[in-house]
């Protein structure tokens, strides 16, 4: 676990007097939704609703602590050469690792410009060792005195960052009301229809291996809070639409709907959820439907493992499939928009069958939108992630394609390269066929639902996955460099991908720092052995010094 800095080196230039900031900083915030210049219809809709609550969250703490904000929500239209331009003391970004480089190219340029920067977010917490590189400071686990911590230290730490991190989840944020002047904007960006970010828990009480949250204990947060950010929200939009971050929302089911119906009046907030299987009962689907939820994703990940959380206990295989598909059938009688996610290509996964079973999924299921996850190793998200560098399973695609999709950094355990690809590219050629698509359109009964499906089919999440994928699976039979690289024969990034990112990151490309393309894909296991060599060598210290 990263650790907090101590209070005796936790003063630098801002000396503090009697409790006073000496200096005012001026503050930018940069929350890198994603990571360059982008037209695409699917984009312009969502990805101001995809934006992150935490830089709203630290924005709301550095005003509190007297500083002076510059809030920006990249969505890939603005120009960011404009939207950085001024003086900026701290420039602090949030990232997921597939923004990476861009926050690197980013910082990289602020650095330049005397500024200190510092990276939170998804990458932060997965990439620590890496980002240090390129950040004065990285934060894990982040609550407000870490900020305060970190603003008053703001020094410069290189070659190598500072990384900082509280020793737990945080046990509140500040609400919808606090963060509203940093919402307002970002929602503002989307034109169709707009979700505010809310979150009433952290961490999850299942343990899927490969999640980040497989060891983060539930914690739910104030559910007074939740009751107040209700209301306020009301009062600023019409028909207001909340989209709850919470890793596995409802684990207190009635707590949760009890809050919501004191809150406002049944169906006049409209939700999104990521629930699990198993907390979608039919009653619990009354209830929602009776309190507004319009959208449920649900994670089945695979036909044979994970039965718990998909309450299907022992069954697997095509007895999962059919279980699963009849109650994803009921959840789509009391929510109309329904995703479920899986994840392709896991070790308990072998052969043709799990492919064909969610295809079959898919024609028993059509009402439901299908997003595949490829099995991905994200440094040090989840402990699983140490197993695979241990039998060199991982590769070392850079981040900007580690999104579950561009790439897969994982050899799967059970499949060669090409088998692997020909399975996806069938199974997501299946997903959004024009037939698919039209069984999809009319298992949907409602405007947003059945035109988001459309959409989604036809842009880059959908046809435009099936065309990478395709061009993947080519040239993996016509192109050496590639094939090498996926067998992890060689660790030169074949030019196919450098050239990806060079289109992708477009004026940034030059400001990338040097080193910045690759990272250590071992890092994590290598800190593991480190900390177990320095902790057997202190014992045998202790050891020794009793002794004499
Ligand atoms: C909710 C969620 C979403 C939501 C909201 C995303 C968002 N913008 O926040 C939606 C559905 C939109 C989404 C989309 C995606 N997601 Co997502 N998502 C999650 C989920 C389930 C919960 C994250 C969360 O909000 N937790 C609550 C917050 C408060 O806690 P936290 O994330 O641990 O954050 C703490 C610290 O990291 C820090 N912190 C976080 N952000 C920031 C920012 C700053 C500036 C600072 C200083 C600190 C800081 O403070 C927090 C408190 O300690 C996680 C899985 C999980 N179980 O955690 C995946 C997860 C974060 N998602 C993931 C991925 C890959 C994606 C997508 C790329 C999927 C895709 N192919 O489209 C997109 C990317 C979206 C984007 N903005 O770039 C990965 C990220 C891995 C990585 N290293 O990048 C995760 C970890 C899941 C996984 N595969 O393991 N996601
Ligand atoms: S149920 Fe979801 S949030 Fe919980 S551990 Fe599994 S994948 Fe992670």
């Amino acid at each position: 676990m990263l650790a907090r800095v101590p209070a005796a080196n936790a003063l630098g230039r801002n000396d503090v007097k009697g409790g006073n900031i000496l200096r005012r900083l001026r503050v930018t915030i940069l929350d890198l939704v994603t990571k360059g210049p982008t037209r695409k219809l699917y984009a312009r809709v969502m990805m101001p609703n995809l934006a992150s609550i935490m830089p709203q969250v630290v924005a709301v703490w550095c005003e509190e602590l007297g500083h002076d904000v510059r809030f920006i929500c990249y969505t890939g239209r603005e120009d960011l050469s404009q939207e950085l331009a001024g003086d900026t003391d701290v420039l602090i970004i949030g990232a997921f690792t597939r923004s990476a480089q861009t926050a690197y190219a980013i910082s990289n340029l602020f650095r330049k410009r005397g500024a200190i920067t510092v990276l939170g977010g998804p990458h932060a917490r997965c990439y620590p060792e890496d980002a240090v590189n390129y950040f004065d400071y990285v934060l894990g686990f982040t609550d407000k005195t870490v900020i305060e911590d970190m603003l008053r230290d703001c020094a410069r730490h290189r070659p190598v960052g500072l990384m900082l991190a509280a020793s737990r989840q945080p046990r509140e944020l500040p609400g919808v009301r606090e963060r509203w002047k940093f919402i307002e904007p970002t929602i503002a960006k989307a034109p169709a229809f707009k979700l505010v970010p809310m979150i009433g828990s952290m961490g999850c009480p299942y343990t899927c291996s490969f999640c980040i949250d497989s060891v983060v204990d539930y914690q739910p947060l104030g559910f007074e809070q939740i009751r107040e950010d209700l209301r306020f929200l009301r009062g600023k939009m019409r028909r207001p639409r909340v989209a709850w971050h919470d890793p596995n929302f409802g684990v207190r089911f009635n707590d949760y709907m009890n809050t919501i119906e004191e809150a406002v009046p049944p169906g006049s907030v409209d939700f999104i959820a990521e629930s699990s299987l198993s907390l979608l009962s039919e009653s619990n689907l009354r209830r929602l439907r009776k309190n507004g939820f319009k959208g449920m994703l649900p994670g089945i990940e695979s036909w044979y493992s994970y039965g718990n959380k998909s309450k299907t206990g022992r069954n697997t295989g095509r007895d999962k499939m059919i279980q699963v598909s009849d109650h994803i059938n009921m959840i789509l009688d009391y929510i109309p928009y329904v995703q479920v996610n899986f994840v392709v290509g896991l070790d308990c996964d072998e052969g043709a069958e799990p492919f064909e079973l969610t295809k079959q999924f898919l024609d028993r299921s059509p009402g439901a939108f299908p997003a595949f996850s490829l099995f991905s190793a994200f440094g040090r998200a989840a402990p699983l992630n140490l197993e695979l560098q241990r039998a060199g399973r991982v590769l070392p695609f850079p981040f900007h394609f580690l999104n579950n999709n561009a790439a897969m950094n994982v050899r799967p355990l059970n499949y060669g390269w090409p088998e692997f690809y020909d399975r996806l590219v069938d199974l997501t050629a299946h997903a959004f066929s024009w037939p698919m698509i039209g069984r999809r359109l009319r298992a949907n009964r409602t405007l947003i639902p059945r035109s988001m499906n459309v959409v989604r089919a036809v842009s880059s999440e959908g046809f435009g996955r099936l065309r990478h994928h395709t061009k993947v699976r080519r040239r993996l039979d016509d192109d050496r460099t590639v094939r090498r690289y996926f067998e992890g024969e060689d660790t030169e990034l074949p030019e196919f991908y450098k050239a990806k990112i060079r289109r992708s990151l477009g004026p940034l490309w030059e400001m990338l720092p040097p080193g910045a393309l690759v990272h250590d894909h071992h890092a994590y296991l290598k800190s593991e052995l480190a900390r177990t060599v320095a902790v057997e060598a202190k014992k045998t210290r202790t050891a020794q010094a009793a002794s004499l």
